[in-house]
């Protein structure tokens, strides 16, 4: 048994690798998001799933009570950096952030592969998915559930000729959900069509055993058709096609979902495009669930761009459904699958379905006009085209005839189809019809079995034969550890040993110890030089292997941003940093109940010969926050206020506390009146009943009470911070009193 996994202590990678040959996965099977009404702060939630044990919450929760609203739908991330044993830790960020689909993507392009590899090769990129893998990340993902209070979806993709095998290898590891879609191998792989539909009722009838939830691969043409919003028919079509053939087999319709994908983005007028599509889908699969994801096509550089595409998405998902929401966004289109583009975007589906909440009890979608006659025409015009392909004798004919991806809307034809031959592609003439005696003992197998002719009485479990497979006895799985001696997950450990439980740290993209930076800089020059300029200045920072990864004009002369990347080669020993005070603030409503019951007064000024002003208003004023915001009272005595007067009005206001800001200056003014004005309340007799308060830029609590002032205030203090000081302050004497 493995220790649960604690908040503040890190993922031990070699104890998720200990005795991996006998861990089995703790279940099988898709998990949606339990869906009911939540209530936080006093805000209810319709679209919501209930909150997680543990999570970080957006941002700007703090001024919410932390508050972390959990939305309806499952919500993906893709990981994939090359080194599983890195993305354990991502999954783990991921999960804080709301993730409950872990997908590992795989742009090696795993259709590539004829069968299976074991060990832990590391992709670049993107890796071809291997038994060890696969088990370490589900056995991480059990600890991470636990830990955050809600199941964990693992997902990868069934395709290529070794298609089938990886179907069993998930059912085996515990892989809860896939993509497959044979008209993908079909039309981007080239693997012949035959065999394609072929292998997926193969692969489908064992995802229906294993309750897999399945993603079909229509999405693509979004990505290769030239003009992408043409292709909304055939969409449809390419839906259907799968959608059916994988009932037919044998799944579930509640765990068919359809991936579905914008075909537009703006600057094109996105909803007026992607609205129509989405409600003519959903109408029409209404049987099925949804995957909603972003178009790559439109994906650049410019992670703003992106996002705000996402965000766009996101609302046709509040105003139509969504069952899935991924949460691509810059990575793909930069190709660079570091950690945080993959919390960014879980926030950004999170922020923005909470924000959405409900949406449709308050617009309606027209039943007429705009809405109704273009969704009408996509129906339409996908109805015919399923027509014509049954017209020219089914699906193979019309692939032959380079019906898809073509980029013409559908009836209008550019002939720029993709078109395969029947007979030709990976693995042409590889299927056979199966012998008159033909008998496979094992679960979940699609069509001819014939096991009727040796023992009728096991029709319906012809494992029972062999005394079961390996789905019903995982202790029959073969697991095959490492083979090569030079691309292995513990010489990976070996090399970044010395960042894992040490005080040595290098700042990291993607890969412990990776030591990678990333740069923004503006440069008043046209965009023909800035790039060069950018990689000048980095190599001048002496950082290494420097790109540009990004860039974007201002203005043809005046100016141009670059980002840029780049690796440093040193780290940081920890333990000789000296860590900062740490304030633990009251929470505002504590102060806000403590302050109407006690109430108080506060003497402000700047103190001696100090003419700055405007940081003490900044903490005095209720505009930004100061501690008038609290219900705490204060008379403001303005600047250059003599020491002895701070206390002089504290005796007469009868005040609790006295704020006194101060420059520092050369002659150690400021530490002189700090002093003085402890003293002169010694000399009147009200220091014990006094909080005396100094504050100023370059004032640090040390400072202030080595100077005989109870508390300081430097730079960044905020009216929370003094507000919440003096609640404890005054709680601290009430008790003393007592
Ligand atoms: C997504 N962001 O989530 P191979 N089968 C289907 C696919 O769509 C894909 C593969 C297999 C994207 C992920 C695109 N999808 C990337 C239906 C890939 C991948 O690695 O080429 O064997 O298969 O959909």
């Amino acid at each position: 048994m493995m220790k649960p996994l604690i908040p503040d202590t890190k993922i031990d990678i070699h104890q998720i690798l200990e005795n991996l040959h006998d861990y089995q996965p703790r279940r099988r099977g898709w998990v949606w998001r339990k869906k009911e009404p939540v209530t936080l702060n006093a805000f209810t939630y319709e679209q919501a799933s209930p909150s997680l044990k543990r999570s970080v919450p957006l941002p700007s929760a703090r001024a919410l009570n932390h508050i972390d609203p959990q939305p309806d739908c499952v919500i993906t991330t893709e990981i994939a950096s090359g080194r599983f044993e890195d993305d354990i830790r991502r999954m783990r960020m991921a999960a804080y952030h709301g993730a409950d689909h872990v997908m590992v993507i795989r742009t090696a392009g795993q259709s590539h592969f004829d069968g299976l590899l074991e060990g832990t090769p590391q992709g670049i990129g993107g890796i071809p998915i291997t038994r060890k893998q696969l088990r370490a990340q589900r056995r991480a993902l059990d600890l991470i559930e636990e830990e955050v209070g809600r199941p964990i979806n693992y997902h990868s993709y069934v395709s290529g000729v070794a298609g089938p095998e990886i179907a069993v290898l998930f059912t085996e590891e515990g892989v809860n959900g896939a993509h497959q879609d044979p008209q993908y191998n079909v039309l981007y792989r080239n693997i012949n069509m035959v065999r394609s539909f072929v292998d997926a009722a193969e692969s489908k009838r064992i995802m229906a055993y294993a309750e897999m939830a399945q993603i079909d691969g229509a999405h693509n043409a979004n990505a290769t058709a030239r003009d992408a919003w043409k292709v909304m028919p055939e969409l449809l079509v390419q839906h259907g096609i799968n959608s059916v053939y994988s009932e037919k087999v044998g799944i579930a319709p509640e765990n068919i979902c359809l991936s579905t994908v914008p075909p537009a983005a703006a600057p094109s007028p996105d909803l007026k495009l992607n609205l129509p599509y989405a409600v003519a889908l959903r109408e029409f699969f209404s049987r099925y669930k949804m995957r909603a994801q972003m178009n790559t096509k439109y994906m650049d550089s410019s992670t703003r761009e992106a996002t705000v595409t996402h965000v766009i998405n996101l609302m046709i998902s509040r105003l139509t459904s969504v069952d899935i929401q991924s949460t691509i966004t810059p990575d793909e289109g930069r190709n660079v699958p570091w950690h945080i583009y993959n919390i960014e975007a879980l926030d950004t589906a999170k922020q923005a379905l909470v924000a959405m909440d409900d949406l449709l009890s308050m617009v309606t979608l027209r039943t007429d006009g705009y809405l109704y006659e273009k969704k009408r025409e996509i129906q339409e015009r996908a109805v015919l085209m399923l027509e014509e392909i049954l017209e020219m004798g089914g699906y193979f004919e019309a692939v032959q005839a380079g019906m898809f991806v073509d980029s013409g809307e559908y009836p209008a034809r550019n002939g720029d189809g993709i078109a395969r031959n029947m007979d030709g592609g990976v693995s042409a003439d590889s299927v056979i019809t199966r012998d008159v005696d033909y008998m496979a003992p094992v679960t979940a197998h699609f069509g001819y079995n014939n096991v009727k002719q040796y023992d009728a009485s096991r029709v319906d479990d012809p494992a029972s034969l062999i005394g079961g497979c390996t789905f019903e006895k995982p202790e029959m799985v073969q697991f095959i550890d490492e083979l090569d001696p030079t691309d292995n997950v513990n010489l990976r450990l070996e090399e970044t040993e010395k960042y894992r439980n040490s005080p040595f740290v290098k700042p990291e993209v993607e890969w412990l110890g990776d030591g990678v930076i990333t740069m923004d800089l503006f440069f008043p020059i046209s965009e023909d030089i800035a790039a060069e300029a950018a990689i000048e200045m980095g190599r001048q920072m002496r950082l290494q292997d420097v790109e540009v990864i990004h860039q974007e004009v201002l203005h043809p002369s005046e100016g141009t941003r670059i980002q840029i990347k780049g690796r440093i080669d040193f780290d940081i020993d920890t333990s000789t940093l000296k860590r900062r005070e740490k304030t633990n603030l009251l929470p505002e409503d504590e102060i806000l109940a403590y302050v109407k019951n006690h109430p108080l007064k506060v003497i402000a000024g700047t103190g001696g010969q100090d003419e700055h002003s405007v940081g003490i208003r900044e903490v005095l004023d209720i505009k930004h926050g100061g501690i008038e915001k609290y219900g705490i009272p204060y008379t403001y005595l303005g600047t250059s206020v003599p020491i002895e007067k701070f206390v002089d009005a504290a005796i007469e206001m009868d005040a609790q506390c006295i704020m006194m800001s101060t420059i520092i200056s050369h002659d150690d003014t400021h530490y002189k009146n700090m002093e003085k004005l402890h003293q002169y309340a010694v000399e009147k007799g009200v220091r014990d009943r006094l909080i005396l308060i100094a504050g100023g830029t370059q004032v640090t609590p040390e400072i202030a009470r080595k100077h005989q002032i109870d508390q300081g205030f430097g730079r960044g203090t905020k009216g929370h911070h003094i507000a919440s000081y003096l609640v404890k302050r005054l709680q601290e004497m009430h008790h003393d009193q007592d």
